[in-house]
């Protein structure tokens, strides 16, 4: 029968993972409670988790297969192995799901992956806080179900919990740095922006499907860990500061977002980097424009981002991000293979969404 089980040994991992989704969705919906009062409820599960994980670039979801194929032998790379790897990836993006869900919300915005915001839906609204907590939930529902057995589960719980919490933390940093209506440009220093973007972005994207992957091949070791952070906070930051530029010079019809860091008051790269090179005069009408909600306004903040040449500045910061992380790897990846950390830049510099 040429199902997608049988030809199961011919799929790219990509493949593999997209063919998971629909199984994992029947597994949550309909396999734990069974109870018939919960039909409503558990429809409405799978009605967010349909429309809030796939859609994706993967990129966090993916890499947790492929940093396992780095790490062991093809010999210990069984089939269950590699199912579970898929399905601690799509606990990977069911975080992000989680998080994005809330995060649009928080920053007001308008699309995701090129469809309405969750929240921005018709009779959806502000109920789709309670359904970021369901896709949290879900997390961990998987995680129970496919790896309580294995040596590593109490691992993988401690760290999704650990990084949830840093994630959280980034992002009260990032609204505390950016209050509506409270434009004041001296809260925005490098120094600053770097911990916001460690906090809400590195650990999550970053740290986590890496470090998921080493601890299913039994690395638990904290200086293993710790050289692997190393790198991959490099790389976290240079992708929020290419979420940032983005956000301003990205095309929506690729990116699937419309961008609101102008209007939002954000601590953003390209704020604080404009800060640092532009004059008194230039200064001035930054604060009179930035962080305000209408079009003009925003416009003025675009032109003068246009006279210091930002995307020139963005450039050349994109190459030197890409050597310093050649160094890095080099240096700090130690006993842990190049590839896996090669393999992540790939996909991530250069990119246009
Ligand atoms: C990206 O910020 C950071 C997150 C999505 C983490 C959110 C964390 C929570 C605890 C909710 P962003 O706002 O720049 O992302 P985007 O540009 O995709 O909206
Ligand atoms: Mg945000
Ligand atoms: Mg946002
Ligand atoms: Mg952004």
């Amino acid at each position: 029968m040429n199902n997608i089980y049988s030809c199961k040994e011919t799929m790219s991992d990509a493949q593999l993972f997209e063919a998971q989704f629909d199984e994992l969705v029947t597994e949550l919906t309909k396999r734990d409670y069974q109870d018939p009062v919960l039909a409503d409820a558990l429809g409405r599960l799978r009605e967010v988790l349909i429309y809030n994980t796939p859609g994706g670039k993967r990129n966090r979801g993916l890499s947790v297969i492929g940093s396992l194929r780095e790490l062991l032998p093809p010999s210990q790379l069984t089939q269950d192995t590699v199912q579970r790897a898929l399905v601690v990836g799509w606990c990977i993006e069911l975080l992000q799901a989680f998080f994005l869900v809330a995060d649009d919300i928080m920053d007001g915005s308008v699309t995701r992956r090129g469809n309405p915001c969750w929240y921005k839906k018709r009779e959806i609204g502000l109920d789709a806080i309670n359904d970021s907590f369901l896709l949290e939930g879900a997390i961990y529902r998987l995680l129970r179900r496919h790896c309580r057995d294995q040596p590593y589960y109490v691992h993988l719980l401690e760290l999704f919990n650990e990084v949830a919490f840093q994630t959280e933390l980034g992002q009260a940093l990032d609204l505390m740095t950016s209050p509506p209506g409270n434009i004041d440009l001296s809260r925005f220093t490098m120094e600053r922006y770097k911990a916001i973007v460690k906090y809400k972005t590195s650990f999550y994207s970053f740290y986590l499907p890496v470090a998921a992957a080493m601890y299913m091949a039994g690395i638990s070791c904290e200086q293993e860990h710790s050289n692997a952070k190393h790198i991959l906070f490099e790389m976290g930051e240079f992708f929020q500061i290419q979420d940032d530029y983005l956000d301003c010079y990205g095309d929506p019809a690729v990116t699937g977002k419309i961008g609101t860091d102008i209007q939002d008051n954000k601590c953003s790269w390209l704020v604080v980097t404009a800060m640092g090179i532009m004059n008194a005069e230039q200064k001035a009408k930054l604060e009179e424009f930035y962080g305000r909600n209408d079009d003009a306004s925003v416009e003025k903040v675009k032109e003068l981002y246009q006279a210091l040449q930002m995307p020139e500045v963005y450039q050349r910061y994109e190459e030197e991000s890409y050597l310093r992380l050649q160094k890095l790897i080099a240096d700090h990846a130690k006993n842990l293979p190049h590839s896996i950390f090669l393999n992540f830049a790939k996909k991530i510099y250069n990119r246009k969404k």
